[in-house]
């Protein structure tokens, strides 16, 4: 299969390639010029901004699937996220109904649900309660393929990443939230190659004994993550006891929640 992939030069881009290319499918890697994507055999690479149309084009052409990682990736200005995050997926759904597109993979986040408190266990189906600016962009963009899916019968896969940084848990936050590598390269496969999704989300998560998610629900890609965070928590440095009411271990979005964050006292309604 022809599979564009954006932000290949990005940690979760350069992980998704190799099992993508290793199964046989013609990659096509996108990222900003300033990036450095290191194309390899079964690769093609453009740079440059898919917000330009041009490039969106070139980008789209002749491809069946799209790996969308592309993004800002965490809490910035709202402008920003409007345009990284609304705008260009907005661009991307609509180039890829001109280019018959069949499916996009895209890159959810665990910050669509960071409102949710730590003693929640969350089902695919729960509600979403976003944290920030850039958790309500992946809220809007699961709807937005929900959408494309039964207007325009455009599949999407709304990958609800945890942690995934390629390195094993760094606190007791990512104990719930992580990402094992591998775990990341079958649910890649899984989330290009498995037929007939129509919309799917799946928690991209390992296995992991502080889960806050429902992993025993089943999934339209079949995917059973493998790895478990918990094999680390022994080595992970001590933390110290959080205050009861400190927002940041509230709830699950930890630190995103409290970038911006008004204190009981100086709120109108208490
Ligand atoms: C995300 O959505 C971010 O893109 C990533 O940088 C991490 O912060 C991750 O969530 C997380 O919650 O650990």
């Amino acid at each position: 299969m022809k599979v564009l992939i954006t932000g290949a030069a990005g940690r979760l881009g350069r992980a998704s390639r190799p099992p993508l290319r290793q199964a046989g499918h013609a990659l096509r890697i996108t990222d900003l010029s300033t990036a450095s994507l290191d194309p390899v055999a079964g690769e093609d690479a453009l740079s440059g901004n898919l917000g330009e149309p041009a490039i969106l084009e070139r980008a789209l052409a002749g491809v069946e699937v799209v790996v969308h990682w592309a993004a800002t990736s965490n809490e910035q200005a709202f402008p920003l996220v409007l345009e990284n995050n609304h705008r260009v997926l907005y661009e991307l759904y609509e180039g890829a109904r001109r280019h018959g597109v069949r499916r996009i993979v895209y890159a959810s986040s665990n910050h669509a649900f960071g409102l949710h408190e730590t003693s929640t266990r969350l089902r695919l189906d729960s509600p979403y309660r976003a944290d920030c600016f850039y958790g309500l962009s992946k809220v809007w963009g699961e709807e937005l393929g929900r959408m494309y899916w039964t207007k325009h019968g455009i599949e999407t896969v709304a990958l609800r990443i945890g942690t995934f940084m390629n390195l094993p848990p760094r606190n007791v936050r990512e104990l719930s939230t992580w990402l094992g590598l591998e775990d990341l390269q079958q649910l890649v496969k899984l989330a290009v190659e498995k037929p007939g999704v129509g919309f799917a989300p799946v928690w991209g998560i390992s296995a992991n004994t502080r889960a806050w998610y429902d992993l025993s629900e089943p999934n339209a890609l079949g995917y059973v993550p493998r790895q478990n965070a918990e094999e680390f928590a022994a080595g992970l440095p001590k933390e110290d006891a959080a205050a009861a009411d400190d927002p940041a271990s509230r709830y699950q979005g930890g630190k995103f929640v409290t970038q911006s964050w008004t204190p009981a006292a100086q709120r109108p309604h208490r």
